[in-house]
């Protein structure tokens, strides 16, 4: 996908951040910097106030040495604030690269409706297309209809879907389903393989063991397998997607993360809270619906989509 498509993607947050400084700047155009509004504005993303606090710091640190008015103080202001989301930010860009392992297994991991099946799908694209053997495996047994979801697009995308019918007792094994599907993709000579998860169980045991159950069975099936444990994380639950995060990542010891629909939220800074309060690698960002629409994460591009360019935040 093109810089330019990701840019316009990202367009809800990045017009929430602009037209928000525009308005400040019409009010008083040579009245002080109001840093307050400022704040608020940061917070108003979705930054959080771990984020939010240092770069505010840095930010009055920043103008206190000169005079700080108008729209030339607020372009300070700014570029402290990108300058500072960039350093924030920068540890956290490291692409998903398949290491030698082969089959190379990722495992993803995510509340109900984060976009796990989705990502899969995605993932299964980037690599079917890059030439490699995937094969999906559908350890989501929650509902049946998430079994036909992969289905649907391991046909689309032209990768093997492993699956089990259901049980009497209901769905199938999770832990099953994946140790089935890895034992599959060793002896197909798979590249790659991509594991959906539920979000949700159907029987009263708890997700975390069941996850972790998982982890265990498909080391078994395959020594240091799974390689990636893969968070998936919807953009535009907010702060929400942070306690997530750190429940997911105490249990199973997330390697990576993948922020999804990030073009349909003003509150893109998420973000940049889940880099804050993880401190793992962000591999990717979802911005759509087809199986294109999957990015790596670049901090750069990301900080850029998120401010605007240059000037461009407070020009408008
Ligand atoms: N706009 C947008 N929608 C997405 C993205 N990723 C997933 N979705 C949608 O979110 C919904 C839930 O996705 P799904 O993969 O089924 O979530 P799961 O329950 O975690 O497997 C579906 O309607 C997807 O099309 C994204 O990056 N952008
Ligand atoms: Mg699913």
């Amino acid at each position: 996908m093109k810089l330019s498509s990701v840019f316009q993607r990202l367009q809800k947050s990045r017009s929430l951040l602009s037209e928000g400084l525009a308005r400040l700047i019409g009010r008083a155009p040579e009245a002080p910097v109001d840093l307050a509004a400022v704040e608020a504005l940061l917070l108003g993303a979705d930054l959080g106030v771990g984020v939010v606090d240092p770069i505010m710091a840095r930010v009055r640190a920043t103008l206190g040495e000169a005079p700080a008015r108008g729209e030339a103080g607020y372009r300070r202001a700014m570029e402290t604030v990108r300058a500072a989301l960039l350093e924030r930010l920068a540890p956290c860009q490291s692409p998903l690269e398949i290491t030698a392992a082969k089959p190379y297994v990722i495992m993803l991991l995510g509340v109900n409706g984060s976009g796990k099946t989705t990502t899969a799908a995605k993932l299964a694209e980037r690599f079917r297309r890059a030439g490699c053997r995937v094969v999906l495996g559908a350890a989501d047994t929650f509902r049946a209809a998430a079994v036909e979801q992969l289905q649907v697009w391991g046909a689309r995308i032209g990768a093997e879907v492993i699956a089990q019918p259901p049980s009497r007792q209901g769905g199938a094994d999770p832990a099953a389903v994946a140790f089935d599907t890895v034992q599959a993709g060793v002896a197909r000579g798979a590249d790659v393989i991509c594991l959906d998860t539920a979000g949700r169980l159907h029987t009263k045991s708890n997700l975390m063991e069941e996850l972790k159950k998982i982890v265990r069975v498909v080391g078994k099936a395959l020594p240091g397998a799974p390689h990636e444990r893969l968070l998936v994380l919807d953009a535009t639950v907010g702060q929400n997607g942070l306690a997530q995060a750190r429940y997911f990542h105490e249990a199973v010891g997330v390697t990576g993360v993948v922020v999804t629909k990030l073009d349909g939220t003003a509150k893109g800074g998420i973000l940049v809270a889940i880099a804050h309060e993880l401190n793992v690698p962000i591999r990717c960002i979802g911005v759509g619906e087809s199986a294109e629409d999957l990015v790596d994460f670049n901090a750069e591009q990301f900080v850029e989509a998120l401010l605007g360019k240059e000037g461009d935040q407070v020009m408008r």
